[in-house]
């Protein structure tokens, strides 16, 4: 036990899917034995951890008759209960099964789409009676390979259609719930509809209940892009719409591989911390999974792993905003000035002054804002030298 113990007050959670990931990958079949969804409760509670999310087929499997599937929510429930866990997010599954290989809301099939609905509707009752207040839509089959169906236009219709539909049914239940949109570039797809965290947030304000409708980002979504995700965050605490946050690692231009938070691009996962603890009060979700080399042992090592690097960032982002000289060099970053007030308000009159104004340019394209050295003292400070 240290300061770096997590305890459900850090409001850790992991999925059920995430450490208990089998290993399985396209060239390799499992490397580990499945984990029952009680015993994740118990261990993910040992470890410190607030809560466990799911999709609707981790717990009950697609096809499950009612009362089996009662018999197996009550069961879990009475695990939740027994070790103090909550499910904060519930989520389905739209990508699993092959009804799903050419999308599920975007399905140039109907009666796919029909289908999705269904089974979405199922799992947001499933999740509500877990406790869920936030529901995650990660459209892993909603893409294409091929534009030569001519979907694309009806594709995101097709996906407005499918959530404006979901916000009513949700609304008529009485569901105290909000939706957040995951964005991902590819993979299992050639190319996803809704790729980026600036996509999806165009595309919400297109939706018939904007403000049921936020974002999931996750770390290694926007790294495979080749976006920075601290900048993505920003962009979606910006616009109101951080709703929930899957946290883990990736290499960036590589395959989707849900590393360990923290375990690839240190400063990145220090600029997400210091971004969610002054501006989101959520869940710190990791959607991410132990390396296929390890055993259980392994899993658990890396649950820890990821809950002791983000509060280690946390402190250290602490000492960040109470470190002089760097907040000092952030103060001498910013420059104001009386005769160029900020915000600048509109009047005609302040617009002809404007254009007319001479600028002294010299010293502004001179001037060196002293990047170098906060930004060293940034890794100084990680580095445990500050
Ligand atoms: C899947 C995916 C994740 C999503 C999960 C929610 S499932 O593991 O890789 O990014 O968040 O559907
Ligand atoms: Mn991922
Ligand atoms: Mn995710």
């Amino acid at each position: 036990m240290d300061a770096f113990t997590p305890t459900p007050t850090d409001r850790f959670t992991f999925g059920l899917w995430t450490v208990g990931n089998p290993g399985r990958d396209p060239f390799g079949e499992p490397t580990r034995a499945p984990l029952d969804p009680t015993y994740t409760v118990a261990k993910l509670a040992e470890l410190g951890a607030y809560g466990v999310n799911l999709h609707d087929h981790d717990l009950v499997p697609d096809g499950t008759p009612a009362a089996e599937r009662d018999r197996i929510v009550g069961r879990f429930q009475r695990a939740l209960h027994d070790h103090g866990l909550v499910v904060p997010m519930a989520t389905t599954n739209l990508f699993t099964d092959p009804v799903f290989k050419d999308g599920a809301f975007t399905s140039a099939d109907a009666r796919v789409r029909h289908y999705a609905l269904q089974k979405t509707m199922r799992a947001l009752d499933l999740g509500i009676e877990l406790g869920a207040h936030t529901f995650v839509f990660w459209g892993g089959r909603e893409g294409a390979e091929v534009d030569a169906g001519g979907k694309l236009l009806d594709a995101l219709r097709w996906y407005r259609d499918a959530l404006d539909y979901l916000c009513e049914y949700a609304l008529d239940q009485g569901y105290e719930v909000r939706f957040a949109l995951e964005p991902k570039p590819n993979e299992p797809r050639g190319h996803a509809f809704l790729p980026t965290v600036g996509s999806a947030l165009g595309f919400i304000a297109t939706l018939a209940h904007p403000e049921m409708v936020g974002l999931n980002p996750e770390f290694a979504h926007e790294t495979m892009a080749g976006l920075s995700f601290p900048h993505a965050l920003a962009a979606a605490i910006d616009a109101g719409k951080l709703f929930h946050v899957d946290l883990n690692d990736q290499v960036m231009s590589r395959f989707d591989q849900d590393l360990r938070f923290g375990a690839e691009n240190l400063k990145s996962a220090f600029f997400t911390v210091m971004l969610l603890e002054e501006h989101y009060d959520g869940p710190r979700h990791f959607d991410a999974h132990a390396l296929r080399t390890e055993d259980e042992e392994g899993v658990w090592a890396f649950a820890l792993g990821c809950m002791r690097t983000y509060k280690l960032l946390a402190a250290k982002a602490a000492r960040f905003s109470a470190d002089e000289e760097i907040q000092a060099l952030q103060g001498a970053y910013r420059v104001d000035d009386p005769e160029a007030a900020w915000p600048p308000r509109y009047a005609a009159s302040h617009a002809e002054a404007l254009k007319g104004r001479s600028f002294d340019l010299p010293p502004l394209r001179e001037r060196g804002p002293g990047l170098e050295r906060l930004d060293q003292l940034t890794v100084e400070l990680l580095l445990g030298e500050r």
